[in-house]
């Protein structure tokens, strides 16, 4: 006779392979082997199906998103609104239960995941935030914060860089639970890695401890120690993939393929479950997962005032720095003032460095250090701390900035992509753009950056000219949604005094200069606005007239009407753009580009190809119209 827990474990398993079956695709076999201890787990957690985003419910984090049938099910099962349907509808198009989980689609999911590695730093964070919050102000703010991590992610340089801070800020709230299965895609990970985990932890000065992750009360045993531990707590769960299929228990093939039908009809006999029955959830194992938490677990966060303060601030309170009497500054330098403006006036906007500030010129002055006041010190570890600070921004108490030289994002481009996949509005600080970095050249010049950002969707790029536009950009960038970066100079440049007959920032490119008969107009923004602008006192010397248009975003210039756009963009003239960047050069051989400039969609390929309008009839009418026009 089987017990509860192993009733619950099976339905979970089963409910994954038949996903996946379904669907076609997926990867059943972590999930099969942690279904053990997600049951178990599942009466230690605090979290509110009513509310999903109840503000002091436990974090749990799966660093992997490969293990979305186990997520999906676990969600359904404890009652959170994804239906049996749902499941049935796992990674169909525009389905609540895509191929990797993402945030904001599906309740209780904390972050989308993707790049493997990134959601330990992500956990690392949550448990910061955890620190600040309760010195900010309740004694009720005691959730805690479980991540789930692989073989894979542990390979990752990522996980040693946020593990080793985690230490360093007394997480004692954060446990890791590592599904130590030795297996990764193609085998055994002992081919290129094997190395001692406990002991590399034990060096990062957590506690440690290594269990059978299918021992229900070894399970139940490792989570009521770390519930007393000092320190960041790791189970290293040493686990069977595709635990109790009857022929491919342990076989790297679980992780990507489905188990198919005969496969998963065997392995439901050897369960003693009707190998007839797909999707199948038996009433007593149902209630279980639902048993409702007794409601003195649900506590609310006692001081209301103060959160809605912090949630919403008031942004009228922020006194901007005056620059009118400067006639030339760096933009890094206008940007510290705005900073330290900002922060004076809204209690969540937080910094972080890795070891650049004086040259990022981001320091908050009047604050001292983390978690009793507001600046970061990370050192440097800069893949590591821009996961962390996506999950920062997303935690709902801050609003987070973080720098270091725009040559660097190199480091942190999977941490933009998530936060533009996301919609997390991280603000990403870039100094020392261009060639203009000075001596360090030319390992320090970022030359195609600017174009790799740009490319990147729902993610908007601010390159301010003058001190008044850095102004103008910041107050956007506070209202957006998504992330942004603010690209910055080293070098002095020309504070072009604010005239509002001719300025308007807030379309995001506007005519720095009109001429009355333009044949020219000259386009650029940053360092290159001053330079257009001196080229075109010598045209005009020789009766070349030029019109001048400063483009602090291109990616909101983009929002704008065609009217706008229009009424700006003078097509009688000659339009010339400057950038001292690398740009898609290939567009110049071209009158039109049929291209897509979207994520977002989880289907098969030859379907979101012809969605994105890759098919003969969009292109042949297309160019149809082309030839009419
Ligand atoms: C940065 C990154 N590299 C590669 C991948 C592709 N990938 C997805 S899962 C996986 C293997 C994961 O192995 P493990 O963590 O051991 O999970 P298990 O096979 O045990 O489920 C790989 C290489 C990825 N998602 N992210
Ligand atoms: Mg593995």
């Amino acid at each position: 006779m089987k017990n509860i827990l192993q009733k619950q474990s099976d339905t979970i398993k089963f409910l994954c392979a038949d996903m996946v079956q379904r669907a076609n695709s997926g990867h059943p076999g972590a999930p099969m082997g942690l279904s053990d201890v997600i049951t178990v787990l599942s009466k230690h957690l605090k979290h509110n199906p009513e509310n999903p985003k109840w503000i002091n419910r436990d974090r749990l984090v799966f660093s992997w998103g490969h293990i979305s049938s186990l997520i999906y099910s676990f969600l359904h099962l404890t009652w959170y609104d994804i239906s049996l349907d749902d499941l049935k509808n796992f990674r169909q198009l525009w389905s609540k239960t895509p191929g990797h989980p993402e945030y904001k689609e599906v309740p209780w999911i904390e972050i989308t995941t993707w790049p493997l590695g990134q959601w330990i730093a992500n956990a690392v964070w949550f448990s910061m935030s955890s620190k600040y919050a309760k010195n900010l102000s309740s004694e009720l703010w005691d959730h805690k914060v479980i991540c789930f991590c692989g073989d894979w992610d542990l390979q990752e340089w990522i996980s040693y860089e946020a593990c080793s801070l985690a230490w360093k800020q007394k997480l004692d709230n954060l446990i890791m639970i590592y599904d130590s299965n030795n297996i990764t895609i193609e085998w055994d990970t002992d081919l290129a890695w094997d190395e001692n985990i406990e002991q590399r932890f034990i060096s990062q000065n957590w506690n440690v401890i290594t269990i059978d992750w299918h021992n229900f009360e070894e399970i139940d045993k490792a989570l009521i120690l770390w519930k007393i531990s000092d320190r960041p707590f790791l189970i290293i769960a040493k686990t069977k993939i595709g635990k109790w299929s009857v022929n491919k228990e342990g076989s790297a093939s679980t992780h990507w393929s489905p188990l198919w039908e005969e496969e998963i009809k065997l392995s439901k006999i050897k369960a003693w479950f009707d190998p007839e029955k797909s999707f199948y959830i038996d009433d007593e194992v149902l209630k279980e997962f639902r048993i409702k938490r007794p409601v003195s677990e649900i506590k609310i966060w006692s001081n209301e005032t103060s959160l809605k303060e912090l949630l919403n601030p008031d942004f009228s309170k922020i006194i901007w720095p005056d620059f009118s009497d400067i006639d030339s500054i760096a933009t890094r330098s206008s940007n510290w003032q705005i900073l330290n403006s900002i922060s004076k006036a809204i209690p969540w906007f937080i910094w972080w460095s890795a070891d650049l500030s004086p040259s990022n010129k981001t320091q908050l002055i009047w604050e001292w250090i983390f978690p009793e006041w507001k600046n970061i010190y990370f050192w440097i570890r800069e893949h590591a701390m821009w996961a962390i600070v996506n999950a920062m921004n997303l935690y709902w108490l801050f609003r987070v900035f973080s720098a270091t030289f725009f040559v660097f994002s190199d480091y942190l481009k999977p941490s933009a992509r998530i936060a533009a996949l996301a919609w997390i509005p991280q603000i990403f600080i870039w100094t020392h753009d261009s060639i203009w970095v000075w001596e360090d050249w030319p390992t320090h010049q970022p030359i195609e950056h600017l174009t790799q950002f740009i490319a990147l969707p729902n993610f908007y790029n601010f390159r301010p000219a003058t001190a008044f536009e850095n102004i103008e950009c910041f107050k956007k960038i506070l209202k957006l949604e998504s992330p942004s970066s603010l690209i910055l100079s080293r070098q002095n440049l020309v504070n072009y005094k604010y005239s509002p007959i001719i300025w308007s920032v807030e379309n995001w490119a506007y005519l720095f200069k009109k001429s009355l008969n333009p044949q020219i107009t000259l386009l650029a923004s940053w360092s290159e606005l001053e330079l257009i602008i001196n080229s075109a006192k010598i045209l005009e010397e020789s009766g070349i007239w030029i019109n001048i248009i400063s483009m602090p975003c291109f990616d909101l210039l983009e929002e704008q009407s065609p009217e706008y756009i229009n009424s700006i963009f003078d097509k009688n003239t000659k339009i010339i753009w400057v950038e001292a960047a690398r740009w898609l050069e290939l567009y110049k051989y071209c009158d039109e580009v049929i291209s897509m400039n979207t994520f977002w969609a989880s289907w098969k390929a030859t379907d979101l190809f012809e969605k994105f309008g890759f098919t003969v009839e969009n292109v042949v009418e297309r160019v149809e119209l082309f030839v009419i026009n």
